[in-house]
């Protein structure tokens, strides 16, 4: 729980490029292959720059995108996907606020540059937090956000010459002001006296390094000029029949025929239709469970989309396949229901952080995570505090890992981050992300916001307005916003379907003083019963320590002192849950960077493992606990039950 920081702020207006979004159009689909698809990855090494200039603008001035970047000034190599800050001996990029460049040259096959029955796009996964993109000098796109996709169709310009390559140039500005999300401020220093002449830093108030470049890959992908341009699947089930109800968007033709095969994990046909729309029945459905709740978790079908559509050239053919679970989701007064049986969320809150690469994507990083989740029995996170790469939400839908899928609404802390500025590109934000992460079965929930100053006036009408549209934006999942305010004083919390909350007794409030845990954590939670009848998650919970420091009797910072905080909220979250707590999420999985602060030795220490993965005492603590739960909720038939034995997460 950040503490507000005071001090005066103003918008570093000309380092922001302020300007609003276009209306959201299309689907954003995940680039797959398939008989009519290629894709090509263009990670690696890219040319870069940071325009340390006074007001961040030379590269606009200069025109930095209409020549290759070699020829404007000195560049660095920048690798893709990464954080910028710690690849460096700089210590001026680390903390570096304004526009950085970054620029690539890509070879195309000669079909993408020679058959116009091909359209070539160009797609960013992730630039924080302003980008604008050129293509060989020629303005492509604009993105406002991290951590979600944006794309560029470029087939007329890699289509209208003879190259065979293209150079695409990506300039991305990391500078947060009150109405980006997360927001952020400029603070400028005008005493002569002790601060040089312009001098400015950027404060924020949330709890972890505003890490920023290209954070995920950057690639290339075909379609025919005539495709598949969205699905949309939601799922129920009727008895022991999976209803897969599907709708499909096509761009390029208005003349078309549509085809769809639901097929099973053997690749067997269960269920067909046609058309843009309908209903696909499975009997004897094999339902998506999460982990440790069943024998055969994360069943997933595949739903092959083809499309064929006649156009001005002749017929053209268009395939995709998605990934199908079949479950679902419902809330009551005091349960969270997956499948029509009551689920315990016993889980962590993540961050996108690892030494060097930052916020930057990187498989092994993500393997090791997911093998030291099931290792700890951990069946659910929460993607504190915006939304992960589409890789690791796959990853989720494949190991039955549920996800409260939670925006970049963190740090909402001015009455200014409640306008209707802010709130206009929050709703967009939340377009974007369902329309990312709508087909996981793995999300079972949206967060629209992490602990925002919910107390404030203008916050019931902030949330009630983000809250009905995204529900209307899927009204298949709950919805939520993560709180630290009171009970009484909470204007948001009226309109969500879960209670998220966050609380840190004995770290923040009467710190080494666990004996009050209990008493403090019962009241929080009896509060928030009474007044709203609603499933509670504590969505929060945890304590500073620094792998190796050892206590007894147990002091802060220690690994004991983690393990008995622990300890003492699991006594209550043990009774309560036999009432209506509905889940519990350990802050945080692994230690991660934050601003420097005299509270952060080196970043956020409340991990249960290192920033490199290594476990502390607690994360022995909470794998005896999850294995513990995972047993008491076990549904299925079969006798055999999910036992935690030795190293191994596959256990029964
Ligand atoms: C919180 C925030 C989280 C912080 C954590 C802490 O309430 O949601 O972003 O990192 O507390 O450790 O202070």
């Amino acid at each position: 729980m950040l503490r507000e920081r005071a001090g005066v702020w103003a918008v570093l207006g000309p380092l922001l490029w302020g300007c609003g979004l276009a209306l959201l159009q299309g689907g954003m689909l995940y680039p797959r292959e398939s008989r009519s698809r290629e894709r090509k990855e263009l990670d690696g090494l890219w040319s870069f720059r940071a325009d340390f200039s006074d007001n961040r603008r030379q590269g606009f001035e200069q025109q930095w995108y209409r020549a290759p970047l070699r020829e404007s000034g000195p560049t660095l190599d920048m690798p893709v996907p990464s954080s910028f800050n710690d690849v460096g001996q700089d210590g001026r990029l680390r903390s570096f606020v304004g526009w950085v460049w970054y620029e690539r040259e890509a070879t195309l096959p000669q079909r993408w540059t020679q058959d116009l029955g091909t359209r070539v796009v160009l797609r960013i996964g992730s630039a924080h937090y302003y980008a604008i993109v050129w293509v060989n000098g020629v303005h492509v796109a604009e993105h406002e956000g991290g951590h979600l996709p944006f794309e560029a169709d470029i087939s007329k310009l890699v289509q209208s010459g003879p190259l065979s390559f293209c150079r695409i140039t990506i300039a991305i500005n990391n500078t947060l002001s009150p109405y980006t999300l997360p927001p952020g401020t400029i603070l400028y220093q005008t005493d002569t006296s002790k601060y040089p002449k312009g001098y400015f830093v950027q404060n924020t108030n949330f709890d972890f390094f505003n890490y920023a470049g290209l954070h995920r890959s950057v690639l290339l992908y075909t379609t025919p000029i005539s495709y598949i341009d969205d699905i949309t699947i939601t799922t129920d089930v009727d008895r022991d029949i999976g209803l897969v109800n599907y709708q499909i968007f096509i761009q390029g033709s208005e003349h078309f025929q549509l085809e769809v095969f639901l097929l099973d994990e053997d690749g067997r046909a269960v269920a067909q239709g046609t058309g843009g729309q309908g209903q696909l029945q499975v009997p004897r459905a094999h339902l998506w469970w999460p982990y440790l709740m069943h024998e055969h978790p994360a069943y997933l079908y595949s739903l092959e989309v083809r499309l064929t559509a006649q156009t001005a050239d002749g017929p053209v053919s268009d395939f995709y396949t998605l990934p199908v679970g079949i479950r679902t989701v419902a809330v009551t007064e005091s349960q969270f229901l997956i499948n029509g049986k009551p689920f315990y969320f016993h889980g962590v809150n993540k961050h996108e952080d690892a030494d060097i690469r930052g916020k930057g994507f990187d498989w092994p990083l993500l393997v090791k995570d997911f093998n030291l989740l099931r290792w700890l029995g951990a069946n659910a996170f929460r993607t504190s505090h915006y939304p992960y790469a589409e890789e690791v939400m796959q990853l989720c839908d494949r190991y039955g890992i549920v996800v409260i899928d939670e925006s970049p609404g963190v740090g909402i802390a001015l009455a200014q981050s409640l306008s209707n500025m802010s709130l206009q590109h929050h709703l967009e934000v939340m377009e974007e992300m369902v329309r990312r992460d709508k087909n996981h079965p793995a999300v079972v929930m949206w967060s629209v916001a992490n602990e925002p100053a919910s107390s404030l006036k203008p916050a019931g009408y902030y949330f009630k307005t983000l809250i009905a549209h995204t529900k209307a934006l899927d009204p298949s999942r709950p919805v939520t916003f993560v709180t630290k305010s009171s009970y009484e004083a909470d204007l948001g919390v009226p309109y969500v379907d879960v209670i998220c909350v966050n609380s840190y007794y004995s770290w923040y409030h009467d710190y080494g003083h666990m004996e009050v845990i209990q008493l403090q954590l019962a009241t929080q939670f009896e509060n928030w019963y009474r007044t709203y009848q609603k499933p509670i998650i504590q969505s929060e919970y945890g304590a500073e320590t620094i792998a190796g420091f050892h206590q007894d009797p147990p002091l802060m910072f220690s690994e004991e002192y983690q393990k008995g905080l622990l300890e003492q909220y699991h006594l209550v979250l043990d009774q309560k849950r036999k009432e209506y707590v509905v889940g519990e999420l350990i802050w945080n999985f692994a230690d991660f960077m934050t601003d420097q602060s005299p509270q952060r030795a080196i970043g956020n220490r409340k991990g249960i493992f290192t920033r490199q993965r290594q476990p502390k005492s607690a994360a022995f603590l909470l794998r005896e606990r999850y294995w513990k739960l995972a047993n008491e909720t076990w549904h299925h038939q079969s006798a055999v039950k999910p036992q935690c034995v030795g190293n191994s997460p596959f256990t029964f």
